[in-house]
C-alpha cells in the first residue's frame, strides 16, 4: 500500500547546507506575547511549533538553533505560557507556542493562554507553515485532532512533527506513524510528508532545518 504521509527525505547536500548556515547565523529572543496587540509586526516568514505541553516545542527550537537555552525547555508542563518569538536574522520568525491541553493551572489562566493560542493560529497573516509536535510514543490525541481541525478551518498549512524518537524502538514507531496517518487523512491543511525527529539525538534536524530555511525562501 502507498504510504500517503511518508517521511520527508533527507534534504539533499545543498539545501542541507543551505539549512545548516541559516540557523548557525544569528538567532535572537524578539519577545514574549500574551496577546494578540502585543505581536511582532508580521513582516516576514513565520513559522510556528505547536503541540501538548511537553511534547518537546522548546526543546526542539533549541536543537535547531544549536543553543541550548534559548528556549526555555522543562520537565515541569506548561512551562512555556506566552508566545516566544525568536528572529532566524531576517529570514524569519521562529514561535514558540504555549503547549495545549495542559490543565494544572488555574482555570482563567489556562482559558486565558488557549483563547490566545487560537487566536494566534487562526489570524497571522505571515504564518507559513504550523509544525504540529506529536510525542511518539502517544500518537495523536484528542487535543490535537481540535488544533489541526482549527488549523484546517484557517488555511494554515501544518506538517507533523513527530519527537522523542530516541525513546521508542522501530516497531512502536511504525504503529504510532500509522496512528498519525490515519489521523491526517482527515485534514486537509495536512502536508504530505512528516518529519521523525529527536531533539536529544539530533535526528530529523537537518531537514527541518533545509525545510524552515526553503519556507523563507519562496
Ligand atoms: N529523550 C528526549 N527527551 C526530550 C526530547 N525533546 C524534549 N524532551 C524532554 O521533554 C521534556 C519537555 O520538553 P519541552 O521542550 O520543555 O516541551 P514543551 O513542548 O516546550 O513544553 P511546554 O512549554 O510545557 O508546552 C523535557 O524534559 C525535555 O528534556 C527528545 O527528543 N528526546
Ligand atoms: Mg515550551
Amino acid at each position: 500500500m502507498k504510504v500517503a504521509f511518508p517521511p520527508a527525505p533527507e534534504p539533499s547536500e545543498a539545501a542541507a547546507e543551505a539549512g545548516r548556515l541559516l540557523f548557525a547565523g544569528p538567532v535572537e529572543f524578539v519577545k514574549g506575547v500574551v496577546a494578540m496587540d502585543g505581536l511582532p509586526p508580521a513582516d516576514r516568514p513565520e513559522v510556528c511549533f505547536a503541540g501538548r505541553s511537553n511534547v518537546g516545542k522548546s526543546s526542539l527550537i533549541n536543537a535547531l538553533t544549536g543553543r541550548k537555552g534559548i528556549a526555555r525547555a522543562s520537565n515541569t508542563p506548561g512551562r512555556t505560557q506566552e508566545i516566544n518569538f525568536f528572529a532566524l536574522g531576517e529570514h524569519s520568525y521562529l514561535v514558540d507556542l504555549p503547549g495545549y491541553g495542559y490543565a494544572q493551572a488555574p482555570l482563567p489562566v489556562v482559558a486565558k493562554w488557549q483563547a490566545l493560542l487560537k487566536a494566534y493560529l487562526a489570524g497571522r497573516p505571515n504564518l507559513r507553515r504550523a509544525f504540529a509536535l506529536i510525542d511518539a510514543r502517544h500518537g495523536v490525541k484528542p487535543v490535537d485532532h481540535e488544533i489541526m481541525t482549527l488549523l484546517d478551518r484557517s488555511a494554515v498549512p501544518f506538517q507533523v512533527v513527530v519527537t522523542k524518537a530516541d525513546k521508542i524502538g522501530s516497531g512502536t514507531l511504525t504503529q504510532t506513524l500509522a496512528q498519525i496517518e490515519a489521523e491526517l487523512q482527515k485534514h486537509p491543511a495536512a502536508y504530505p510528508e512528516l518529519v521523525v525527529t529527536s531533539s536529544e539525538k539530533g535526528r530529523g534536524i537537518a531537514t527541518l532545518r533545509a525545510i524552515i530555511d526553503g519556507l523563507g525562501r519562496d
